[in-house]
């Protein structure tokens, strides 16, 4: 097929633009933004087929061919964006005006205005994320090979240190060749960012919060203060037991070696829940082990997690979501692994991406997935602009939302437990969900204040690695196993970073998914602790939650938030709420131990 070169595409506007100086008009900037989102909205279904199939087929040719759909896509959003700016200053309706406010805001890499650099960055951005896809560590030849998912399995379940750092090592090297195609993309996309009157890319992110950017970076550490009491708290509780396990491997005041927490990251330690639990406080069950017993398969966990959005008035899946997902690992291929949500015709052509075990985490995760799924669907009859979530962080949050009502009494109503255990088991359930969402809190934040430094240029090149464990010491109390060298490239160990994905949104979804769950809780009217709480089978916190999935981005967040939690400010009183037990019991488990690192 012939495609027409861009040029045309935007040619109206661009005659427009050049021609006499005449001022634009309110009504030429409706018609130009309408006309704009029809057609980026085409060319985003291309880009994102090709993508899909880049995805779940790695091979050079899936790489450049999506590439190049994706250079189109973002090149088309870069230049109307530019367009628009002849609109600055005119008293436009509101519906206009938030749409050219997005537009500018959509992007999460703007490709610079020459080809050759715009091509070269959308191939760096594809390159980038297929090394992470197809990464393997393969210790003695091609029959060792082992991939993310049997080296997290490891990280997961050995408790034998030199097995874990082996794993941990291994996989901290598939990341040494992406470094010099990562120094290009931050030059690159800081160029874009620039051209569309942003400072640096770290910018252009932080710009999409309906609220001015330095004002959201205060925010953020508003937010960490409120919880970081808690958080240090657990990080000695967890530290101490970790030192009762492995000795002197792990420092009594000092941060904790980042192979030991039971995750490639050290982002969430639920997975060594077992060596940390409380004596008397176990609930004795493990979500792993009944979902086995169950014999559930890949099919049953996905339908567990849209039985709940229905039990809650939301319609089925349709009918090509089980058609068009991948939903196991190919044997036969590379593909990228790491969990995602789609929304391929920005309508109803829903699918998810993701290599199912049958594991509790992967339990939750896709609930997480299946969030993004019903969100996508409950905009889907918006204007194109407003078909996204109110900001980056809600959409992280509505399947953590539902994941937050998987309590023992749920799992007894659903059949996978016979006996919910009763109140003086709540401890256990609390530091389970704690060693994945207090855990996680630092680490949300830490990407993201790394990599706005990297765009800014505070970090240089043969600064990245150290100023990668600079930060996560500072924020996580966390250290790398072993020695580490600026030829290691261990943040693009982590899939968003070498895939160009923002990653604030996760911290916010943390602590948003409280505010939700406190409120849609009180919504379903239920009277028992916060961790003790489903909303399951609730209509009433089924609209509720609905009413706010269906606003989109149509309206500033604040709103959105308003909607659902009665409230415009994230704010962390409600995961703070929900742990508070918790948190006496670690201060009480801590005394006479030091805190900190
Ligand atoms: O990337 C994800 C999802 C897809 S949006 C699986 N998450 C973050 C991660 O894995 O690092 C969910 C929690 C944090
Ligand atoms: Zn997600």
């Amino acid at each position: 097929m012939k495609i027409r070169p861009l040029a045309c595409v935007l040619c109206t506007f661009a005659t427009l633009a050049t021609g006499a100086a005449r001022k634009a008009t309110p009504e030429e900037a409706r018609k130009f933004i309408d006309d704009a989102e029809q057609k980026l909205l085409l060319l985003s279904v291309d880009s994102s087929m090709a993508d899909w199939v880049r995805s779940t087929y790695i091979i050079d040719d899936t790489e450049t061919l999506a590439a190049k759909l994706d250079e189109r896509a973002i090149a088309a959003t870069v230049e109307y964006a530019k367009q628009s700016t002849r609109f600055d200053g005119l008293k436009l309706d509101p519906v206009t005006a938030r749409k050219i406010k997005l537009l500018k805001l959509s992007l999460t890499i703007a490709t610079p205005a020459d080809p050759k650099e715009s091509e070269e960055l959308t191939r760096i951005v594809s390159g980038m994320e297929g090394t992470y896809g197809k990464g393997k560590y393969c210790p003695s030849g091609p029959q060792s090979c082992k991939d993310l998912e049997e080296l997290s399995k490891i990280m997961a379940e050995s408790r034998n240190p030199q097995q874990l750092l082996d794993a941990w090592t291994g996989w901290h090297a598939i990341s040494r060749p992406i470094r010099k195609d990562f120094v290009r993309y931050v030059e690159l996309a800081n160029k874009g960012a620039g051209q569309l009157g942003f400072k640096d890319n770290g910018a252009m992110w932080r710009s999409k919060y309906d609220m001015e950017p330095d004002a959201f970076a205060k925010e953020l550490d508003r937010i960490w203060e409120q919880v970081r009491p808690l958080y240090l708290s657990l990080h000695a509780y967890v530290r101490n037991r970790l030192r009762e396990k492995y000795g002197d491997l792990v420092p009594a005041n000092g941060p904790i070696p980042a192979h030991l927490l039971g995750n490639m990251w050290a982002q969430t330690w639920d997975n060594i829940y077992p060596l940390v639990a409380p004596a008397n406080a176990d609930p004795g069950y493990d979500l792993t082990e009944l979902l086995k017993k169950h014999n559930t398969d890949w099919k049953g966990m996905v339908k567990y997690g849209e039985s709940f959005f229905a039990s809650l008035g939301f319609d089925p899946l349709p009918q090509t979501f089980w058609e068009r997902s991948l939903f196991l690992k190919p044997r036969d291929r590379d593909v990228v692994c790491h969990a995602s949500a789609w929304d391929v015709d920005s309508v109803n052509d829903l699918r998810l991406k993701m290599c199912i075990e049958i594991t509790g985490e992967d339990f939750l995760t896709v609930h997480h997935e299946l969030g993004h799924n019903f969100y996508q669907r409950a905009y889907n009859k918006l204007a194109p602009s407003f078909r996204d979530s109110a900001n980056d962080g809600f959409h992280e949050a509505v399947g953590d939302t539902i994941a937050l009502s998987i309590t023992p009494e749920y799992l007894v109503k659903i059949g996978l437990l016979d006996k919910a255990p009763d109140t003086s088991k709540d401890i256990g359930l609390l530091l389970h969900r704690a060693l994945d969402k207090i855990a996680f809190l630092p680490f949300g934040l830490v990407i993201d204040q790394w990599r706005w430094k990297v765009f800014s240029g505070e970090i240089p090149p043969d600064k990245y690695n150290e100023t990668w464990w600079q930060l996560r010491q500072k924020y996580q109390g966390i250290a790398p196993p072993v020695g580490r060298r600026e030829a290691d490239f261990d943040p693009a160990a982590k899939y968003h970073v070498a895939a160009n994905v923002p990653y604030m949104r996760y911290f916010l979804a943390d602590i948003l998914q409280f505010q939700f769950h406190r409120a849609l809780s009180q919504t379903a009217a239920c009277t028992a602790p916060l961790n003790r709480c489903s909303i399951f089978d609730n209509k009433a916190a089924g609209a509720r939650l609905n009413s706010m999935l269906e606003m989109g981005q149509s309206r500033p967040w604040q709103e959105a938030l308003e909607k659902i939690a009665g409230t415009r400010e994230m704010d962390a009183s409600a995961i703070r709420d929900y742990f508070a037990p918790l948190q006496k019991w670690l201060d009480d488990q801590n005394r006479g131990h030091p805190v900190g690192w």
